[in-house]
This record gives structure tokens, C-alpha cells and sequence, in this order.
């Protein structure tokens, strides 16, 4: 397993925790996938179109042997497998799967811009990470993410829903 990808989650329909899990175990039953981590839970005030139910959001850390163009495919076939439908933009979801960052490449193409060229701005997304991989440097950044943190408004929008179990107990969901 040669590469190391960051993988975003979100649910704000139906059981929300169910989806989010569902998503973990499909993803790491991939053969080319291996789980490393998985942040807490967290509850989270809609952002963009902010008429819709609160979203659970956690992040994974995983390491793969699909390219980052596979791993985009599969991440888009268990969307569609979990009900995700594209109806509002920026509307509610069973479950969204966002490829945050793949190994220190920068990927700009139509399909797929790797690092998610809005994932600096999104509290769901870096308070999560930062959980579990506080020391990382985003490409194109001069920061490490623990000072992204620091600086970013508004992170009551952000709260543990549910603790990764025990605390300082390295044990992912989805094993
Ligand atoms: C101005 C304009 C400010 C647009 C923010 C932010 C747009 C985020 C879209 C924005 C803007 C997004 C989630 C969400 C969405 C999620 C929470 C998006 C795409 N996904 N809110 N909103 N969690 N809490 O996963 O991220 S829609
Ligand atoms: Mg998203
Ligand atoms: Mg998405």
C-alpha cells in the first residue's frame, strides 16, 4: 500500500452515524485500501446553503495502492451505493466522500483538485484532520495545521458528537 490519502465524510440525512460508518466499512473493504485512523464524530453547523439539517463530518486516513483518479471513482461508486443523490448544490446528503489530500501531490484536473482547494476554509473539515494528523503541512501552504487552527473563526460550529473510543485508544471504526 505505497500512498497515503485523506478522506473527508459527511451525512445530514436519515441516520447520519449509520451512513458514515457504512461508508468506512465499504471503503476498507476495497482490497487496494487499508485503514490507518479515523477521527472522532463530530456535529456541525451547515455551511454554504445553511437552510438544512446539522451534519456529522469526520476524516480518515488511509493508505491505498489506487491512484488518486481510482480512488475518486470508488469514493463516487459508494456515494451513489449509499443513496446519494445531486439534487440542490451544496444541498443535503446521505453521505459525501471528499478526497482531501493524496500523498504531498498537487492534482489539478476537471475531475478531481487535490488538495480540495476549499478544505483550508472549512472548519468540518480541518479540526478533524488536525485530530488526527496535527503536524501535517498542506501542500502550498507555509503553516502546519495546528496554526491553520489557531487562526480559524468560528470553530463553535465544529463539536464532538461521538469521541473515538477511549480517548488516547488508537482504534478506528470500521475494523
Ligand atoms: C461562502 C460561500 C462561504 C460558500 C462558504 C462552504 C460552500 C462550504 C460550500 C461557502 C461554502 C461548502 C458540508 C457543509 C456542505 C459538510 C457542513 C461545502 C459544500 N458540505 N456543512 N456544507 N458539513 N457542516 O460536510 O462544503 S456543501
Ligand atoms: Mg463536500
Ligand atoms: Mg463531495
Amino acid at each position: 500500500m505505497g500512498n497515503t490519502a485523506f478522506i473527508a465524510l459527511g451525512s445530514n440525512i436519515g441516520d447520519r452515524y449509520d451512513y458514515l460508518s457504512k461508508a468506512v466499512e465499504r471503503l476498507v473493504s476495497h482490497s487496494k485500501i487499508q485503514l490507518v485512523n479515523t477521527s472522532s464524530v463530530y456535529e456541525t453547523d451547515p455551511v454554504g446553503y445553511e437552510e438544512q439539517d446539522l451534519f456529522l463530518n469526520m476524516v480518515m486516513e488511509i493508505q491505498t495502492d489506487l491512484s488518486a483518479f481510482e480512488l475518486l471513482d470508488f469514493c463516487l461508486k459508494v456515494e451513489l451505493e449509499l443513496g446519494r443523490k445531486r439534487e440542490i448544490m451544496w444541498g443535503p446528503r446521505t453521505v459525501d466522500l471528499d478526497i482531501l489530500l493524496y500523498n504531498q501531490e498537487n492534482i489539478k484536473s476537471e475531475k478531481l483538485m487535490i488538495p480540495h482547494p476549499r478544505m483550508l476554509e472549512r472548519n468540518f473539515v480541518m479540526i478533524p484532520l488536525s485530530e488526527i494528523k496535527p503536524n501535517i503541512t498542506i501542500p502550498n501552504t507555509e503553516k502546519p495545521l495546528e496554526v491553520w487552527i489557531e487562526e480559524l473563526p468560528n470553530k463553535e460550529g465544529v463539536r464532538v458528537w461521538k469521541r473515538k473510543n477511549g480517548e488516547d485508544v488508537f482504534e478506528p471504526i470500521g475494523n
